[in-house]
């Protein structure tokens, strides 16, 4: 993997750059749609590419892992082949999937995390080992180390105890890693992860250790956990300061299209988040000019397109109308309309925020995008 960056805004931190992979090109900045286990809910590879203009996707290493399994994945010949997606994947280690299996007798350990499967109860082992060997045999282009999410609020001893086990596990993740080979005869690479929570001086201390791996790309994980959006900020600011320019940086969950964009003007260069899909079955839609709640009486007789600003399918095809009455029925095809209009619009303001950058009009631009986007219409 490589990364070369073809413009900076003089009014922000912001990039513009393209990360080369085996499965193709990304343009960055970049928002990956969320494929947990092999698919992006309710939406068809083929309109991930066609209609989103999808340039990576995400797979989760936990959810893989359980179904359909390593040998079913093996055999298939990874992921990519499984799923007929040609273009890059980033699998996520499992860290986040076990901070959010609080609550259900989980274990976190030096050696490892114990977990229960929530499909079945049965007990699992995850060791920062075992994590690097399932990303290969899933064959994700970009596999992240495995880490511990804290959970926000975290008290100080607990936050900095937790980071430094991070600093040994990515240790580990990075002697296996490079000891062993790609499956499929492609590339992979490992992205290792600053935690910290909000304290300054641990996100410090992060971003040095991470940055010292020397690794091709790097991540900030434990925002967007509850923490005040302004938190958020602060300490992506702090870490982006840190971590080396040269190399892209990923803030794993985030977010709202505010946050993107905020995220962007801070020297981020990928997002991933499940709001754009989950948000879209429940009725909430991003659009051009803010957000919709489709199930709201006002849209009954709206005959105008999903998004007038957005020229895509799905919007030029469908009326708020129409949209509001599949989703008020449940029925399945509401649930695939709205999540393939919503990332539509992710990627194409990120796409908008390439442009800009690259134009050197990014700050001003997006200062007024941001209060726009959050409009509640
Ligand atoms: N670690 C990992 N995945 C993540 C996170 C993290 O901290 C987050 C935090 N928002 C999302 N996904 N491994």
């Amino acid at each position: 993997m490589t990364f070369d960056i073809h413009s900076t805004d003089p009014n922000s931190k912001a990039r513009a750059g393209v990360i080369h992979t085996d499965h193709g090109d990304i343009q960055t900045p970049i928002f990956m749609p969320v494929g947990t286990a092999g698919s992006v809910k309710a939406v068809h590879q083929r309109e991930l590419k066609e209609d989103i203009k999808a340039q990576i996707i995400l797979g989760n290493t936990y959810h893989l892992y359980l179904r359909p399994g390593l040998d079913v994945l093996e055999r298939a010949g990874g992921l990519h082949k499984f799923n007929g997606w040609d273009r890059p994947i980033l699998t996520d280690s499992g860290g986040y999937q076990v901070y959010s299996l609080a609550g259900t007798g989980r274990k976190i350990k030096e050696e490892g995390v114990t977990f229960k499967s929530h499909i079945d109860g049965s007990i699992h082992h995850f060791t920062p080992e075992r994590v690097m060997d399932i990303q290969r045999s899933i064959g994700a282009d970009i596999i992240m180390a495995f880490d511990e999410c804290t959970p926000y609020p975290c008290d100080y001893t607990y936050a900095r105890e937790s980071m430094e086990m991070t600093h040994r596990w990515l240790k580990r993740c990075c002697d296996h890693f490079d000891a062993t080979e790609p499956k499929y005869g492609y590339s992979q690479t490992l992205f290792p992860i600053v935690q910290g929570s909000v304290y300054k001086d641990l996100r410090v201390k992060s971003a040095e250790v991470i940055a010292s791996f020397e690794r091709e790309g790097n991540a900030i994980g434990g925002l967007s956990v509850g923490e005040p959006a302004e938190m958020m900020y602060e300490t992506t600011d702090i870490v982006t300061d840190i971590l080396p320019k040269d190399k892209p940086r990923y803030l794993m969950g985030v977010g709202t299209p505010a946050n993107i964009l905020e995220g962007i003007g801070l020297g981020i260069d990928m997002f991933d988040c499940v709001m754009p899909t989950r948000n879209a079955r429940n009725g909430m839609l991003f659009t051009t000019e803010g957000i919709i709640n489709i199930k709201n009486e006002k849209w009954k007789d709206d005959y105008s397109p999903i998004d007038a600003g957005l020229d895509s399918y799905v919007s030029n095809s469908y009326t708020k109308a129409y949209l509001r009455h599949l989703v008020k029925a449940e029925e399945i095809l509401g649930a695939m309309i709205a999540s393939v209009h919503n990332l539509t619009f992710y990627l194409w303001l990120v796409g908008q925020a390439r442009e800009h950058i690259l134009a050197g009009t990014f700050r001003a631009w997006k200062d007024q995008m941001v209060v726009k986007l959050m409009q509640r219409l």
